[in-house]
Order: structure tokens, then C-alpha cells, then sequence
């Protein structure tokens, strides 16, 4: 069985490719005609780069819950909607059904409005992986509340940033997350971010470790308490809030070259349709699979294959809490032996992490369900692709390769599972409805294959970013202004002879470690903090596991320690002001840096010298005190 918009081969790729390119609209709405809309569109879509304005399906209403639950309610009512995974293996696992999640959906949605929401208001849910992170978002998607979801990770102060961007009145959260052997205390993060935020008036928090937390009168509450309420009440049934196509759905938050990290805004109809779209095809889900994304809810990946995607297809969605070493470096290949994963969608950091334990966690481990490989959030080397290819794949199942960003709200570039060539390290060929160019510094199209630029979407899809929360002027400033009429992504990338597409990685100072989007400013900001350092510049290097290290330079004119305890002192300083993704891993403690007589640091020096290539630093004789190259150089980590 298969979906009616499922394109099967080659061939059917190619027509679908042509049609989407010559006639979009048509294209489109042959695909939203598989949803539940309350209302038609009374326009397929309209579109300008230069302001920019995006508006797809424009006067249809909707609301994503319904297509996501109710809609499969008679005839999928009993198949499992999320498969839930506990980072202890020894903990009972948690299957919920089409209807169980549906009920409860509609129930913790029902706290929500008992809680003074309503729709348009922002609620920001700083969750670990278990079920109810995702019944908070869908409750929030069910009244028109506007979801910003924060990944664990990040520190107190980073959550504050992003609660007074979005001006959140409520926040979701949980006593505290385990992740592996660490238990990290959710609750009293929050605590030390509400200080700065008096939006915020009330605090859901729900029992997950029973960690002693300290509850707020007149502003914390317990998700059990309150769900009890609601079940006194006699569990009214909650009907959807009836969204226009373009109404915000949610707001998430990621870094850019520049400033603080920026709420990327994606709306209701078009995320819909797009998400849908590309996992059906992309995966070749069949009715009846298990699909494991292995990603963080936190990130775009676990909002759009793990929540959206996956629910609005009626698929069978596997959600695990843990980290891929915890108990050891097998969990994974266990997970899949214990459920009969079908379809498995990780990252390149994991599988290269994986791969150095070597071999014996995979052997005796039953992997025959899999059927197809995906991996998302950096380039993929050759090794890492042919070790999972073989060992985890056994040869026999595709691996997509799936190049999108948090503001393309799903996949763009992949090939489709077992339809279109696979090639190694390579995302292959647009879906239809994409269309990719590459451009040179000026922003001239280049024609033909066999060529490289900087990577830019000519035309619009339906999740495309609408607006930055708050700034628009920051959205047409950072993807719209760089080259007129293109959406520019901000990665490098090759066309090879037959038209695939291998994305080289970022060509601004956005750095990606372990798949996380990092920008080196943010950085610099954090380790400035430090009341001793009086400047930093911060560059990747290349690193093994992580794709990308971060290498920070450090001028430092503090009370002198040993150099050893200032540098952990830096790193203690970015975990707290970002948090611990962000922490550098080589802090070189210098004298000055290269700069330009006009004042710019040369960061192409400093990436060179990270990388450990001495040769070809450029020209040098522009700076203002060529020493200071010497004097790094020598002391490079
Ligand atoms: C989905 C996600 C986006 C950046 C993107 C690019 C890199 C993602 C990739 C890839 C090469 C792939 N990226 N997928 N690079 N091949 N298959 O990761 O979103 O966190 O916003 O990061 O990740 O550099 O620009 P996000």
C-alpha cells in the first residue's frame, strides 16, 4: 500500500520534478488535497523575495492536530501513534495509539485553556524525550497556542533570551531529563532563566525524575494536578481552534552568523503539507513501518520527523529519551532489534561516534527489519556513509541523505528512498517542488554541471520561512538581501555531472558541531562574558566525531592562574551563557590578533591556522602587526 501522492520510480520522479517546476501551483494543490482543510484555499500562492512575502494557501483554514490525530482516528484508532523508548533500558517502555494520544492531546490542550491560553499567545516547552513533550506541542497546535520548544541543552540565560524574543506567558517543563548516567535539573534551570522574564505567569511542570524542585506559589504547577482537573470536569472533549493557512504554528529558535540566535516562524498550512510531502516520499514510508528519528524534538529534525511529519501520514513514530551510548555503545541497534525499526533517520556525528566502538555492539543484534537508512544535519563523509551502508545496512538499504535547515522546515535536497541513485556524501537531486540554483560571488546563476557556488532556492515551497519573530527585517537582511530574488541557505555546494548535489557546508561564520548549529559570534559574545578576557575570535576546525570543532582564540588579561584553569574557566563560562554544546574544545591564550589596519579580524588566518595548514595563510601583508600570525602559529593546540 502507498500514499496517493507517493512518487514510485525514476520516471514518475521525473514528471513530478517537470510538473512542479512549470506549473507549482497546480503541483501543489494536487498534494493539499490530501489533508483535511476546513476551508479551501482561495489561492494556491503568493510571492515576493524582496519584502519578502510568502503566503501559500492563502484563505484555507485547518488546524494540523485534526490531520495529525482525529482524521485517523477510524481507521488507525488502535496502531501506535509514538513508540516511546526510556533512557533506562530496564524502564517500561510506552506505546500510545492513534486514539490514546489523540485523548490525551485534547486533554493536556484542555489544561492549557484552564490556564488562561488562547490562541496567538506563545508557551515556551523546555522538555526531556518522553510522550508528553510531544502531547505539549500538538496541545499547543490544537488551541492556536504558538510553540517554542528549547532543547535541554541550552543554559538558563540562552532560554531567557528566547522567552523575552517571544514574549512567552507560559512555560512547559519537568522536574528534570535523564540523559545516559547524568540527570540535568530542568526545573531549576528554568528557575534561574524566569528571573529576567516577566512575561511569563505560569509553570506547568511535569513529574520525570523526582528531583526536589522548588514550586512557586501563584505561578507553578504540577502537570499531574492539573491534568486530575480537567479529568474531574468529566474530560470535555476540545475541539480544534480553526486556523487560517498562514496563522504562526511555532516559533524555533536557531544561530546565525550575526547577533542572537533568531526565531524562525513557519505557519500552519504550508508546514503541513511540506512535512507530510517529503516524509512520505523521501522515506517511501508504507503504511504499518516504524520510523526512528533519532533527533531531539529541541531541534527542526524532531519537530518535522518525529512530531509533524510522521503523525499527519498516520505512521507509527518511535521517540527515545536517551543518548546512543547509554547503557553502551549499542542502544541504538538495540532499539531497532527490540521494535523492528523500519526506517532509521540519525546524523553523521552519531554514526562516526558509533563507528569507534567498533563493531562488537553491532554483531548479535537483529537488524533485518530495516528497510531504509536516512542521515541529517552535516555532510556525511565517504567513511561514515559506506560503514553504515554495510554494517548497519547490510548492503542492502538505501540511505537518503536529507540537506534541509530549520528555516526550510523539512527536507529539500535527497534522493528518495530505493526511487531515485543514491551516491555517497552526496544529498543527490531536489524533491519536486524544489528548485536549487548555485551562484558565484555576484549572485550570477551558474549553468550546467560539474560546477560549485553557494547554494540559493529560486523559488518558493510551502515551509519555507515566513519571518524571524519580532524582525522581519532580519529575515529579508539574512536570506533574501545577499542575492536578489533567491533565498540564500548559507552553505557551499558542488553539482556533479549527472546534477547531484553535495553540500560542502556553511560559507558563513555559522559553525556546525555535531550537527548543531553554532554561530562563532555567539561564541565570542559568551566567552567575552569572562571578566578577564578582553577579546576573542572563535573559527571551526575540522574534528573527527563532531564534523566541526570550535577552536577559540583568547586574548586574556585577568588575574593570571595557570593557563590551564583560565581555559576551563572560559569553557565554564560558555556553558553557562549558551550552554554546553557550545563549549570550545581548544582555547589558545594569545597576545593579539590578526587584524586589518581597518580594524577586521582576519578569520580566514586564524580557520587556516586552526586546521593546522601553515602554508597558503593568504596574503598577510595587509595586517596590522604581522607578528602576532608568527606568535599563533607557534602556539598552536
Ligand atoms: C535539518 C537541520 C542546517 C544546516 C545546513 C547545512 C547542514 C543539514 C545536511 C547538511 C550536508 C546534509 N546540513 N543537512 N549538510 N548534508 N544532509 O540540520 O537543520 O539545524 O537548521 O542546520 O545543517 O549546513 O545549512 P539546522
Amino acid at each position: 500500500m502507498s500514499y496517493p501522492y507517493q512518487i514510485r520510480s525514476l520516471e514518475e520522479y521525473r514528471s513530478a520534478y517537470q510538473a512542479s517546476v512549470k506549473d507549482p501551483e497546480g503541483f501543489w494543490a494536487g498534494i493539499a488535497a490530501n489533508f483535511q482543510w476546513r476551508r479551501p484555499w482561495d489561492k494556491v500562492l503568493e510571492w515576493n523575495f524582496t519584502e519578502p512575502q510568502v503566503r501559500w494557501f492563502s484563505g484555507a483554514q485547518l488546524n494540523i492536530t485534526e490531520n495529525c490525530l482525529d482524521r485517523h482516528l477510524a481507521e488507525k484508532g488502535d496502531q501506535p501513534a509514538i513508540i516511546w523508548e526510556p533512557n533506562d533500558p530496564e524502564e517500561h517502555y510506552r506505546i500510545l495509539s492513534y486514539k490514546e494520544l489523540h485523548s490525551k492531546v485534547c486533554q493536556f490542550a484542555n489544561v492549557l485553556k484552564n490556564n488562561g491560553l488562547k490562541k496567538g499567545d506563545r508557551v515556551c516547552i523546555y522538555m526531556p524525550m518522553v510522550p508528553e513533550l510531544a502531547i505539549a506541542v500538538l496541545a499547543c497546535a490544537r488551541i492556536g497556542v504558538i510553540h517554542s520548544v528549547v532543547f535541554g541543552g541550552f543554559s538558563a540565560q540562552s532560554i531567557a533570551d528566547r522567552i523575552q524574543d517571544a514574549q512567552c506567558s507560559l512555560v512547559i517543563t519537568s522536574d528534570g531529563a535523564n540523559r545516559g548516567n547524568k540527570q540535568i535539573p530542568l526545573k531549576s534551570v528554568i528557575d534561574d532563566a524566569l528571573v529576567q522574564c516577566p512575561s511569563v505567569k505560569r509553570v506547568i511542570v511535569l513529574t520525570r525524575t523526582r528531583v526536589p524542585v522548588s514550586m512557586i506559589k501563584g505561578r507553578d504547577v504540577w502537570w499531574e494536578d492539573e491534568v486530575r482537573k480537567v479529568e474531574t470536569q468529566g474530560n470535555p472533549p476540545c475541539p480544534v481552534e480553526v486556523m487560517d493557512a498562514e496563522d504562526l504554528l511555532f516559533i524555533l529558535y536557531t544561530s546565525g552568523s550575526t547577533g542572537k540566535p533568531k526565531g524562525v516562524v513557519h505557519t500552519c498550512g504550508g508546514y503541513m503539507v511540506f512535512t507530510n510531502y517529503s516524509f512520505v516520499n523521501v522515506f517511501q514510508y508504507k503504511p504499518g513501518e516504524i520510523f526512528f528519528c533519532t533527533a531531539d524534538i529541541g531541534w527542526i529534525t524532531g519537530h518535522s520527523y518525529i512530531v509533524y511529519g510522521p503523525l499527519s501520514a498516520g505512521a507509527t513514530s518511535l521517540m527515545f529519551e536517551g543518548i546512543p551510548t547509554y547503557p553502551d555503545a549499542g542502544r541504538f541497534w538495540d532499539i531497532v532489534d527490540k521494535y523492528k525499526v523500519n526506517i532509521l533517520y540519525t546524523a553523521p556525528t552519531a554514526i562516526r561516534s558509533l563507528m569507534g566502538f567498533g563493531l562488537d555492539f553491532v554483531k548479535n543484534k537483529d537488524l533485518s527489519s530495516l528497510r531504509v537508512l536516512g542521515t541529517v544535519g552535516e555532510p556525511i563523509n565517504e567513511e561514515a556513509w559506506h560503514w553504515y551502508h554495510d554494517n548497519i545496512g547490510k548492503g542492502h538499504c538505501p540511505i537518503v541523505d536529507t540537506w534541509w535547515q530549520t528555516e526550510t522546515g523539512g527536507i529539500l535536497i535527497s534522493n528518495l528512498a530505493g526511487v531515485t541513485p543514491e551516491k555517497p556524501a552526496h544529498a543527490t537531486l531536489p524533491l519536486p517542488g524544489v528548485q536549487p540554483v548555485l551562484v558565484d560571488e555576484k549572485g550570477e546563476e551558474l549553468q550546467g554541471n560539474n560546477i560549485s557556488g553557494n547554494l540559493c532556492i529560486k523559488f518558493p515551497w510551502p515551509s519555507i520561512i515566513r519571518t524571524t519573530y519580532g524582525d522581519h527585517e532580519r529575515c529579508r537582511q539574512t536570506y533574501f538581501a545577499t542575492y536578489p530574488n533567491l533565498y540564500f541557505t548559507g552553505d557551499g555546494a558542488l553539482r556533479d555531472a549527472d546534477g547531484n548535489y553535495r553540500i560542502t557546508g556553511r560559507v558563513d561564520d555559522v559553525l556546525n558541531v555535531s550537527g548543531h548549529r553554532i554561530g562563532t559570534a555567539e561564541v565570542e559574545n559568551a566567552i567575552n562574558m569572562h571578566t578577564g578576557v578582553v577579546e576573542s575570535a572563535v573559527v571551526g576546525y575540522p574534528h573527527d566525531i563532531k564534523g566541526q570543532g570550535i577552536y577559540a582564540y583568547v586574548i586574556f588579561n585577568g588575574t593570571k592562574t595557570d593557563d590551564e584553569s583560565i581555559r576551563k574557566d572560559i569553557v565554564q563560562t560558555v556553558a553557562r551563557i549558551i550552554g554546553p554544546i557550545a563549549k570550545p574544545d581548544k582555547i589558545q591564550l594569545v597576545s593579539g590578533l590578526p587584524k586589518t589596519r581597518s580594524g577586521k579580524i582576519m578569520r580566514r588566518i586564524l580557520r587556516k591556522i586552526a586546521e593546522g595548514e601553515f602554508q597558503n595563510l593568504g596574503d598577510t601583508t595587509t595586517l596590522l602587526d604581522p607578528a602576532v600570525v608568527e606568535e599563533i602559529k607557534g602556539g598552536r593546540l
